[in-house]
C-alpha cells in the first residue's frame, strides 16, 4: 500500500485523474483507501489469493456503477467486480499491482419488486442471497438456489459465477434461475435486459454470455430472478447405503417415488462424517454405526401434510428390503432436519482441522459418479501413501467436491506442492469420463491454466473471440476465466 492508501502503481495521469473523479461521482460513503476497510476484500475466501486495489468504489445505483466504469474505460483502469467476496477460485480477488479498481456492488442491495404472480422478483446485484430467500418466502414463493454461503454471498456473484448448490436437480443452476439482466457494459453504457419473460425468442439470448462469466464482460447491476411454489412439507432422511453403485439405485428410487419432488440427494462419504463428529462439537451422530457411504436426501413436496413423508419413509422400507439401504433416519421435525444439513455444512469445515487438502469440483454423467470416485481413490492411493479422499457433493446433478486431505503428520505445504499432480490425475479422470473440471465453482484464477487443457482450441478460440468483441480494451477482471 502506498503511504496516500492507494496501491500506488497508476500508470498515468489519466489514471490518478479518472480516480479522482470517481471519488467525486461516488461522494464520501461510495469509496475507500483505507488500508483496514480494504483488506478483507484484498483476500480471497480460502486465503490463496492476495491482491491490491487503487480504489474501492462502491457505487449506491447502476448510474453510479455506469459512471466508474465509463471513467475507468477513458483511462484505461482495469476493473473487479465484488460482491459477498465468497468466490472459491479467486474470481474477486484483484491482482498484485494495486492499479486495478475494486467495485463493490454491496451497497446496492434493494429487491426493486417481487410479482408473485409472475412468480418473479427483481433484485440488484448486491443482495444477499438468503435475503432473496427470506424476501420470496414472504410471498409465499421459493426462490431456490440455496449454498453454503447463502449468509454472506450476493446474489449478483452468484448469477455471475452461475452458482449451483443443494437444489440444483429439482430447480436447475442459477443459469436456469435468471429471467432477466441489467449490466453495466464495459464502456460504461447500461444495458436493461430485465425482462420478465419465460419465453422470448428474439435472437440471441444475451443474458446467458454474462450468467457465469464472472465479470470478464461486464457488471451484473440488477437480475429478475424466477419463483416457485413454496414447499409447505419437506420430507428429509440420511441413509447409510450399501456401497457406491447403491447410491445411483437409490436415486432413481428416490426420483419415482417423490413423483420427482427430490430436492436434494447429497453423497457423504464416511470419512466426511468422522471428521466433523470428531472436530465439530455441536455435530451429532445421526446414525448409530459408521457406514463407508451415507446420503442425505429430501422431498419438497407443495401439498401441507406428509405425503412426503410417507412416500419417503416407503421408499426407504424398499430399499432397505432390496439390501440398497442399509440403515436410514428420518427427521420428525423441524430441529431433526435442521440437525440433518448442520452436518453437511460441518463437514466443509471439519476437513480443515485436519491439515492442508486439494480441493476439486467436478462434474461427471450421474450413471458415472461411483466410476469417477472408485478410480480416482485407487489412483491416488497408489500414486501417495496415507493421500486421504474426502468426496462429497451434490451427486444427484453429477457435482463431487473430491476434495482430498493430506496424510497425517505430512507437511502441508510439502501436501500442497503435489497439487498440480493431483490435479492432474483426478481431472484427467474426470476428462475420460465426459466430466468438467469446474461444476459450479467456476474458473476464476485458480482454474485459469487448467481450463486450456481440458477445452479444446476451438472453444478457447470463440471465447477469446467473445471477450475481445464484448471488452476490447480487457478491463473487465483481467486475468480471470482467460489470460486477457
Ligand atoms: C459445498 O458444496 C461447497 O459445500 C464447497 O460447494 C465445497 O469446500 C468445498 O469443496
Ligand atoms: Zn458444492
Amino acid at each position: 500500500m502506498a503511504p496516500d492508501g492507494s496501491g500506488g502503481l497508476l500508470g498515468n495521469d489519466a489514471q490518478r485523474q479518472a480516480i479522482e473523479e470517481i471519488k467525486a461521482v461516488l461522494g464520501p460513503k461510495g469509496w475507500s483507501q483505507e488500508p483496514d476497510t480494504l483488506a478483507p476484500l484484498l483476500v480471497d475466501t480460502r486465503g490463496y489469493y492476495h491482491g491490491a486495489c487503487a480504489l474501492l468504489a462502491r457505487p449506491d445505483s447502476t448510474e453510479e456503477t455506469a459512471a466508474v466504469v465509463r471513467l475507468c474505460n477513458r483511462a484505461g483502469l482495469p476493473v473487479v467486480p465484488q460482491g459477498g467476496n465468497t468466490s472459491r477460485v479467486g474470481s474477486a480477488t484483484p491482482d498484485e499491482s494495486g492499479a486495478q479498481v475494486l467495485l463493490s456492488m454491496a451497497r446496492m442491495n434493494r429487491v426493486r419488486g417481487i410479482d408473485p404472480a409472475n412468480y418473479t422478483m427483481t433484485v440488484e446485484a448486491g443482495c444477499v442471497l438468503k435475503d432473496v430467500q427470506d424476501r420470496a418466502a414472504a410471498q409465499d414463493r421459493l426462490f431456490p438456489l440455496s449454498l453454503g454461503a447463502e449468509g454472506s454471498c450476493m446474489i449478483g456473484g452468484n448469477i455471475a459465477s452461475n452458482a449451483g448448490g443443494i437444489n440444483v436437480l429439482r430447480y436447475g443452476n442459477t443459469r436456469d434461475l435468471v429471467l432477466g439482466l441489467e449490466v453495466v457494459l464495459p464502456t460504461g453504457e447500461i444495458w436493461n435486459g430485465l425482462r420478465q419473460l419465460r419465453k422470448d425468442n428474439t435472437g440471441y439470448d444475451l443474458k446467458q454470455l454474462y450468467i457465469g462469466s464472472e465479470g470478464t464482460l461486464g457488471v451484473i447491476t440488477a437480475a429478475v430472478l424466477k419463483l416457485f411454489p413454496l414447499p409447505k412439507e419437506r420430507a428429509t432422511a440420511l441413509c447409510a447405503i450399501r456401497d457406491l453403485d447403491a447410491c445411483i439405485e437409490l436415486l432413481a428410487r428416490a426420483r419415482e417415488a417423490s413423483g420427482d419432488a427430490l430436492s436434494s440427494f447429497e453423497l457423504l462419504a464416511g470419512i466426511t462424517l468422522d471428521f466433523a463428529y470428531k472436530h465439530i462439537d455441536t455435530a451429532k451422530p445421526a446414525l448409530d454405526s459408521d457406514y463407508d457411504w451415507t446420503v442425505l436426501m429430501e422431498f419438497s413436496g407443495l401439498e401441507p401434510g406428509h405425503a412426503m413423508q410417507n412416500a419417503l419413509e416407503s421408499m426407504l422400507e424398499g430399499a432397505f428390503e432390496d439390501g440398497v439401504v442399509v440403515d436410514a433416519v428420518i427427521a420428525q421435525s423441524e430441529q431433526q432436519r435442521a440437525d440433518l444439513w448442520f452436518l453437511r455444512e460441518a463437514i466443509v469445515e471439519a476437513q480443515a482441522y485436519e491439515g492442508a487438502s486439494i480441493k476439486h469440483d467436478v462434474s461427471v454423467p450421474v450413471s458415472k459418479v461411483p466410476e469417477f470416485i472408485r478410480r480416482s481413490n485407487e489412483a491416488l492411493t497408489n500414486h501417495m501413501r496415507g493421500i486421504r479422499p474426502y468426496p462429497f457433493g451434490h451427486v444427484g446433478d453429477g457435482n463431487i467436491h473430491y476434495n482430498i486431505t493430506q496424510p497425517v503428520g505430512a507437511e502441508p505445504a510439502d501436501f500442497m506442492a503435489r497439487a498440480e499432480e493431483i490435479h492432474d490425475i483426478v481431472h484427467g479422470i474426470t476428462h475420460d469420463l465426459n466430466g468438467s473440471i469446474s461444476a459450479e465453482h467456476g474458473i476464476g484464477q485458480l482454474k485459469r491454466d487448467e481450463l486450456k487443457r481440458y477445452k479444446s482450441d476451438l472453444e478457447l478460440d470463440l471465447m477469446r473471440a467473445l471477450k475481445s468483441t464484448l471488452d476490447p480494451k480487457g478491463l473487465m477482471n483481467p486475468g480471470k476465466v482467460l489470460d486477457t
